[in-house]
């Protein structure tokens, strides 16, 4: 197996932050051996957009020629979300409309500006697309998609498309996101996804490539809810044992952290 990984940081990441999640693998990956490209498409994204626009939906406070006051995405609003699963789970006008009524009750913006939001859904698909063109995935034995704040379903739209063109690739996520049950939910409900790394990847990952490189048992690396390779029915999947390893090990790791203060 080669021993090559991509690691992608996927809109809405901050354009101005580089992902310390993806550093921090990368490093790990070339201490094993590995070679690691991080690929960051938010900031193909934000090209695409605009910054100023991409810089809003992260959170930027903006003014416009028509809202004059400064106004702020709120982060319980998930329009970042929202946009990649117009395109994820297919359009529906009627569910447009719903959203489009929600946000206007919900915030301050300028019918300019909400309209202006909603239209960066029809952004969605040709990106998705240039993404996917722009790499030669069959390059690498695995996918990695980091996840925090609102990057989870633009991570699932292009995992999707590796995945269906190149069923042998692992496909990982992990991040915030990812933490505990959301990354079981995850795994659970999206059976493109090899593995999700569901707390911290520094001990994890390196063991997970070394199990890749040498074919070994790579869904039972503790720290990982991963999907067994055969006979797998696509329903629970494996390495909830792994999970509740994880979990013990950070909660050992909390309890350290008490006895000492
Ligand atoms: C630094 C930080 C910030 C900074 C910078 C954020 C940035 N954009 O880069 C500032 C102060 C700006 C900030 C702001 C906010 N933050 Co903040 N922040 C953090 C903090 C303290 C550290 C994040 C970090 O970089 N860690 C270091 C990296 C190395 O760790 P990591 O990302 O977790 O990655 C590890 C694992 O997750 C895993 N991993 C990650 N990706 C992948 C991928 C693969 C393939 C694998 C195998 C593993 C893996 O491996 C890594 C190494 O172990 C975390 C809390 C925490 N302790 O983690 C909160 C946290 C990320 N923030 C959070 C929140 C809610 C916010 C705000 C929304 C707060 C607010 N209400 O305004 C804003 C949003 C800002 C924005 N939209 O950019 C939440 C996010 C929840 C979520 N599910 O996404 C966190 C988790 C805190 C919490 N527990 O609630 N934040």
């Amino acid at each position: 197996m080669t021993r090559r990984v991509a690691l992608i940081n996927m809109p809405f990441a901050n354009a101005e932050r580089p992902s310390l999640a993806l550093g921090t693998l990368k490093a790990l990956a070339r201490e094993s051996g590995w070679l690691a490209d991080v690929h960051n498409f938010n900031l193909r994204f934000a090209r695409r957009i605009g910054t100023k626009a991409y810089a809003f939906l992260c959170g930027t406070s903006v003014t416009t020629k028509e809202q004059t006051r400064r106004v702020t995405v709120s982060m319980d609003h998930l329009i970042g979300e929202w946009l990649f699963a117009q395109f994820f789970y297919g359009m529906n006008e009627t569910r447009v409309a719903e959203y489009a009524e929600f946000l206007f009750m919900q915030s301050d913006f300028s019918t300019h500006l909400r309209d202006a939001i909603l239209e960066i859904r029809f952004e969605v698909a040709t990106f998705v697309a240039e993404c996917f063109s722009s790499v030669d995935w069959s390059a690498y034995a695995a996918v990695g998609f980091t996840s925090t704040f609102e990057q989870t379903m633009a991570s699932l739209c292009l995992a999707r498309e590796v995945k269906a063109r190149l069923p042998h690739v692992k496909i990982i996520f992990g991040g915030a996101n990812c933490e505990g049950v959301m990354g079981q939910a995850l795994a659970r409900n999206f059976p493109f996804l090899d593995l999700v790394c569901t707390g911290e990847a520094d001990l994890a990952f390196p063991r997970l490539l070394h199990e890749l490189h040498s074919d070994g048992e790579w869904w039972r690396v503790p720290g990982f809810v991963a999907r067994a390779p055969h006979g797998s029915t696509g329903g629970r999947p494996r390495g909830t044992r792994a999970t509740r390893e994880c979990a013990r090990s950070r909660d050992a790791t909390r309890l350290r952290g008490r006895a000492r203060r």
